[in-house]
């Protein structure tokens, strides 16, 4: 892939940012970046995680629900990759110290029962998966402030920093269904349908999304159709999402 050298610079900064737990400043100050650009500049991002030994195991979406959006003032979806280092196991501690400032929010999983063929006929993302479950995601945006601009968040994988699902259920409509998302003493409730009407248009604007940016779906991954609520800080306190019917997953902040 043909890119401009200051890519790849822009990459490394924000892989050290992350790796180092280090905030940095948007990337809009110093350099005019289209969406396009933002999406390669994550790619290289991945590739650095991905030399580190790092796979790729899903993608996510963000600003899929009206809170988010304007809580972070951002008003277009966005897709972000996941990869097996941001796995955490359902009921895990989870180390603070991983993190610049993290928050967690509550979100709907599916899996890929099928790869999604964006070259041929299947390319419906939604005809593609095989279960559902409740999951929770870390955001951590290597952003000052957790402020960015839309093309700063794409190039940081959209906050993406960690992520733990529940048991999955056989693929059934999620549709409007209560959430609730406890860290400690705080609350927050919700409902899946603030996702788009309906968590299902996330894997459609996915879909969208892979498609215009060459991003392949396989088998296995998991989906993360964006918060239906506001995030919350996470806090050294048990995380407890709970999504009616779903289920339950929960995580542990710690600080060791
Ligand atoms: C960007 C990530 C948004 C969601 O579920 O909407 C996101 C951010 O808020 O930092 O993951
Ligand atoms: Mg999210």
């Amino acid at each position: 892939m043909n890119h401009p050298p200051i890519f790849e610079f822009l990459a490394r900064r924000l892989d050290n940012a992350q790796v180092h737990c280090a905030e940095i400043s948007s990337l809009a100050d110093d350099v005019d970046l289209d969406v396009n650009d933002a999406y390669t500049i994550q790619s290289l991002l991945i590739d650095l995680r991905e030399r580190r030994g790092e796979t790729v195991i899903g993608a996510k979406l963000g600003f899929t629900s009206e809170a988010k959006m304007a809580q972070m003032g951002v008003s277009e979806v966005i897709v972000g990759r996941l990869t097996d280092a941001m796995r955490l196991g359902d009921g895990d501690d989870v180390d603070l110290t991983r993190f610049i400032h993290p928050k967690i929010e509550p979100e709907v999983a599916y899996r890929l029962g099928r790869d999604v063929g964006f070259d041929s006929d299947i390319t419906d993302v939604a005809e593609c998966v095989d279960a559902v479950a409740p999951a929770v995601e870390i955001i951590d945006s290597r952003y000052r402030d957790f402020r960015f601009t839309f093309t700063d968040v794409v190039a940081d994988n959209t906050s993406a920093a960690a992520f733990a699902i529940g048991t999955w259920q056989p693929l059934q409509p999620v549709g409007n269904r209560a959430v609730r998302l406890t860290v400690g003493a705080d609350e927050i409730v919700g409902s899946t349908s603030a996702i788009l009407g309906d968590p299902v248009r996330a894997l459609h604007a996915l879909g969208r999304v892979c498609r215009q940016q060459g991003f392949t779906l396989r088998a296995g991954d998991v989906i993360l159709a964006g918060a239906a609520t506001a995030a919350l800080p996470l806090t050294a306190d048990i995380a407890h999402c709970e999504v009616a019917g779903l289920g339950t997953v929960s995580v542990k902040g710690v600080r060791p």
